[in-house]
């Protein structure tokens, strides 16, 4: 969820969609406060313009014809998660499609349009469709790990481009003959989501290093730990012994 005022962010939309695209699950984009801009339908424009198949809603979350835009979505046996910055509506959201005022909500800081974190747990509510949502607590900020697969998603058009590069490895920096820099040059991909997708690449390859690095430290560390335990058996057995 992303609201269509101040806080209305493409690079944060594709973020997000890296991870649910990891995750595989089926990604709703949900553009909220559409009753407080004008701009809602070149705003929605810019968002189907990521993925010309991504699933775009625009919505004004207090409005209860919310529950008939989302409805394809809202069927039993789903399980459906609220994701977002704080102050984007998600539990206004929820209470919409509850019929009822269950989660609390806050009002924004409105010089910024950001939220002031009022849900502070994870909320997993049924909704008479028989679907599930979850509502969660808004994120000051997600960082991307292990996300590779996701990221390739999410930039498929990217990907498809670098396979015309002339050098298998092109960074789409100096090198010639990039089809990626030419794209941009034609205005067939902006530098906006070209930029992003290099920002995000590298924070997930660090991250995932830093993760592995982790994982392999956990490894030593049990390791050391088993070793020092199966020792001190043997020191107490020895010392019944004499
Ligand atoms: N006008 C308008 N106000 C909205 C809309 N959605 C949410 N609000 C208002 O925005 C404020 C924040 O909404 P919340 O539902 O608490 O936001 P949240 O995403 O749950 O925020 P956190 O719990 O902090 O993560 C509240 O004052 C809502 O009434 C909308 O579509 N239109
Ligand atoms: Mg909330
Ligand atoms: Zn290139």
């Amino acid at each position: 969820m992303c609201s269509l005022n101040d806080d209305f962010n493409l690079n944060r939309i594709e973020r997000y969609l890296a991870l649910v695209n990891e995750a595989e699950c089926e990604a709703v984009i949900i553009l909220t406060k559409a009753d407080l801009v004008d701009d809602c339908v070149q705003k929605q424009a810019l968002v189907q313009a990521l993925d010309p198949q991504l699933n775009v809603e625009v919505i004004n979350c207090c409005d209860d014809k919310a529950n008939e835009q989302l409805a394809p979505w809202l069927k039993p046996q789903t399980s459906i998660v609220l994701l977002g910055s704080s102050g984007v509506g998600k539990s206004t959201l929820s209470n919409t499609l509850l019929g009822g005022s269950v989660q609390t909500t806050g009002a924004i800081r409105e010089q910024e349009s950001k939220g002031r974190h009022t849900t502070t747990s994870r909320h997993l509510l049924m909704l008479e469709s028989g679907a599930v949502i979850i509502d969660t607590p808004g994120m000051c900020e997600l960082q991307l790990a292990d996300v590779t697969y996701g990221i390739e998603a999410t930039f498929k058009d990217i990907e498809t481009l670098s396979n015309n590069c002339k050098f298998a490895d092109c960074c789409h920096t100096t090198e010639p003959a990039c089809a990626v820099r030419m794209a941009i040059e034609l205005g067939e991909l902006s530098e906006r989501r070209f930029l992003n997708f290099q920002k995000l690449r590298k924070e997930n390859q660090f991250n995932t290093a830093s993760l592995q690095e982790r994982r392999a430290l956990d490894k030593s560390m049990s390791k050391y730990y088993k070793r020092t335990q199966s020792q001190a058996v043997k020191l107490k057995r020895l010392d019944k012994m004499n």
